[in-house]
């Protein structure tokens, strides 16, 4: 399928020239035309940021809500019709600062969606604050001696909540990320996908240079295998890109909410039975 049917017509992307989302955008475009994913059957949903513009620059179906509030909202939409394919997708701040709550309840949950996070370890959209995974040291404009924090370390918190699918890539990297992402959005269950990326006006330490130098591919890794999988996780001198973990198949929360009794259709095909949920309103006392 040609990455054409999901380009959108005369938009001003607003993101600043040689900024790492432009190529996070191409591959994804690329990953879900060589799955044939269609648009009508995509659904995007981000929170607030630079990445979370990205379904703006999308032809497809997208919700794009409040601030960390991803997750939640593509849980539920998954739910509702879990034909659709779901991608969650915003910045590190947004999914694990704001929405960092999200972030390990959706893993319990287990929806099959994909949760891509594009991680520039800065807050971008509002001028260069510190994030949950900026470096110890960074300065900005808020943290003026430095951020004294360690960085939050989204993989090895997924690893040890058996988050179903972890991997970690590069924007620079197009081959590599495609590959990752096309493996994500097959796998049945929450797939995390933290892609590193560039922010070129307000993260001067995380260059393009510097991930080059402090990134390399995991080779000869059995990603069943969680202990290990842990421990690259938590390499700090040289951080791995590739599929960390895999977790023995479990069910969704979609099949676990309860689909599968009687009545086999999705949420959002079935007709509500008003007089039941009046009279359970009714129970609660707030009805006359
Ligand atoms: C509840 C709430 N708090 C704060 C903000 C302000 N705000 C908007 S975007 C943002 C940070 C986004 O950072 P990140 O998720 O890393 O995305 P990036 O811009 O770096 O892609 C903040 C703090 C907001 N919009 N809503
Ligand atoms: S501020 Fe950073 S993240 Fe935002 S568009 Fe510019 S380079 Fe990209
Ligand atoms: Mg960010």
């Amino acid at each position: 399928m040609d990455t054409k049917v999901f380009d959108m017509k005369d938009i001003d992307i607003a993101w600043c020239p040689g900024c790492g989302n432009f190529p996070i955008l191409k591959t994804l475009k690329r990953a879900l035309a060589e799955l044939h994913i269609k648009p009508a059957d995509l659904v995007l949903v981000s929170g607030i940021g630079q990445a979370a513009k990205i379904p703006h620059y999308f032809r497809a179906n997208f919700f794009n809500g409040l601030h960390g509030r991803a997750l939640p909202a593509a849980t539920a939409i998954k739910a509702a019709n879990p034909a659709l394919t779901v991608i969650a997708e915003s910045g590190d701040g947004d999914m694990y600062g704001e929405g960092g709550n999200h972030f390990i309840h959706t893993i319990r949950r287990n929806p099959n969606i994909t949760n891509i996070v594009h991680n520039n370890m800065v807050y971008g959209l509002t001028k260069g604050q510190a994030s949950p995974t900026s470096q110890q040291g960074f300065v900005t404009p808020v943290q003026v001696g430095g951020v004294f924090l360690e960085p939050f370390n989204p993989i090895a918190v997924a690893i040890a909540l058996d988050a179903s699918f972890v991997a970690r890539a590069f924007s620079g990297d197009i081959e590599h990320t495609t590959g990752i992402l096309k493996k994500a959005v097959e796998h049945k269950g929450y797939a995390l996908v933290d892609i590193f990326q560039p922010c070129v006006s307000f993260n001067k330490l995380n260059t393009v240079q510097w991930f080059e130098e402090y990134t390399y591919k995991l080779e000869d890794h059995d990603p069943t295998n969680r202990l290990k999988a842990f421990e690259k996780a938590t390499e700090a001198e040289r951080l791995p890109l590739g599929v960390f973990y895999t977790s023995p198949p479990k069910s969704t929360f979609e099949k676990n909410i309860g689909t599968d009794g009687e009545n086999q259709a999705s949420l959002y095909e079935r007709t509500p039975d008003m007089k039941k949920l009046h009279d359970l309103i009714k129970t609660f006392g707030f009805l006359p």
